[in-house]
């Protein structure tokens, strides 16, 4: 079921260096993650319907404070989809790329994540269908939506090898399809990127469009809060904040986080980032301002080949 892939056009950038009375340009290859966007929104009309979301009209363009950065966002919403957004960031060093799709509660399927960071010729990558439900506890969860589609994981596994030691706390967001790497820029890389990107985002679209509605008033509370808690988690202690705060400044990062990232934050629940996640409270009782309590871990890939937690 591997996407037809049309174009994972580099976009080509100059740059001009100025020597002793010479101008040199180059030009760089650097990778367009509004491209990746297009597709994906391509692919997801051929399956389904999708509208514009309320936050369309609120988030369109934006230019960081440096007036060379450019932030686009896009979101959709569709019968079942609460929230499929994306934001690609770009100037001339570097490009960023977030797009997520969340469900509405009375579906339990994963959370569609990919976050790619290119600058300085790095780049980190998180590609996965984030499990709304904790896999080790929920065994019949991991086999509905992951045992299957591990062919899609080992597929990439050899060009996208674990990337390392990460934010320990990160890990029990993840399932055992992430992608998870860091590599250096090359054409054949983000081409493989393109590719890899497409082929999750067409496993989570079938999921989508495969899961049933829950009627259960306890199972659909339980996806809320999940999501809750993910949306949460991220709204507070996401790697990207800095740089965002950055671009933006303080004040627009948080409202992108919260109204617009992770949107749903203030909407899907009433529980507090302490209520979640009760270790990152301090003693005058605000919360940690500390990425991580875990500190960093996982040096090698946590799941076996089949799938299994080995931690
Ligand atoms: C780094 N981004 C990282 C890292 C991870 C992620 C695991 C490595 C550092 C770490 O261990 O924390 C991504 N972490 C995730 C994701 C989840 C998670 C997706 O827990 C989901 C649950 N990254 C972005 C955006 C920006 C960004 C939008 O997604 C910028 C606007 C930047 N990510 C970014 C930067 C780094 C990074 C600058 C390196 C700096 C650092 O390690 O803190």
């Amino acid at each position: 079921n591997t996407p037809v892939l049309s174009s994972a056009s580099p976009m080509k950038t100059n740059i001009t260096l100025r020597g002793r009375n010479k101008k040199f340009l180059f030009r760089v290859s650097a990778v367009s993650y509004k491209e990746f966007a297009k597709s994906a929104l391509e692919e997801t009309r051929k399956r389904i319907v999708l509208e514009s979301s309320p936050l369309q009209e609120k988030y369109s363009s934006m230019t960081g404070l440096d007036g060379k950065t450019e932030l686009q966002m896009l979101a959709f919403k569709s019968s079942k989809i609460r929230l499929l957004r994306s934001m690609a960031i770009e100037n001339e060093t570097t490009q960023v790329f977030d797009f997520a799709g969340f469900m509405e509660p009375e579906y339990d399927t994963p959370i569609f994540c990919a976050n790619f960071f290119t600058s300085a010729n790095m780049n980190i990558v998180v590609l996965d269908l984030n499990p709304l439900h904790q896999l080790t506890d929920q065994t019949d969860y991991q086999d509905k939506y992951y045992k299957n589609i591990m062919s899609i994981y080992h597929k990439y596994a050899e060009t996208f090898p674990w990337g390392g030691k990460l934010t320990g706390e990160s890990i029990k967001f993840f399932s055992p399809l992430v992608m998870w790497t860091r590599f250096s820029s090359s054409q054949e890389k983000h081409k493989a990127l393109f590719s890899a990107f497409l082929e999750y985002y067409q496993a989570w679209l079938e999921m989508t469009i495969q899961v049933r509605e829950e009627m259960e008033p306890s199972m659909v509370r339980a996806n809320c809060e999940a999501q809750h808690k993910y949306l949460t988690w991220r709204a507070q202690k996401d790697p990207g904040h800095g740089l965002l705060r950055k671009l933006v400044g303080e004040a627009k990062a948080k409202e992108l986080l919260r109204d617009f990232l992770f949107n749903g934050v203030n909407e899907l629940g009433t529980k507090t980032f302490i209520d979640y996640f009760p270790e990152y409270q301090t003693e005058d009782g605000t919360v940690s301002d500390k990425r991580s309590i875990i500190g960093k871990s996982y040096e090698t890939r946590p799941w076996d080949l089949t799938g299994q937690f080995i931690g």
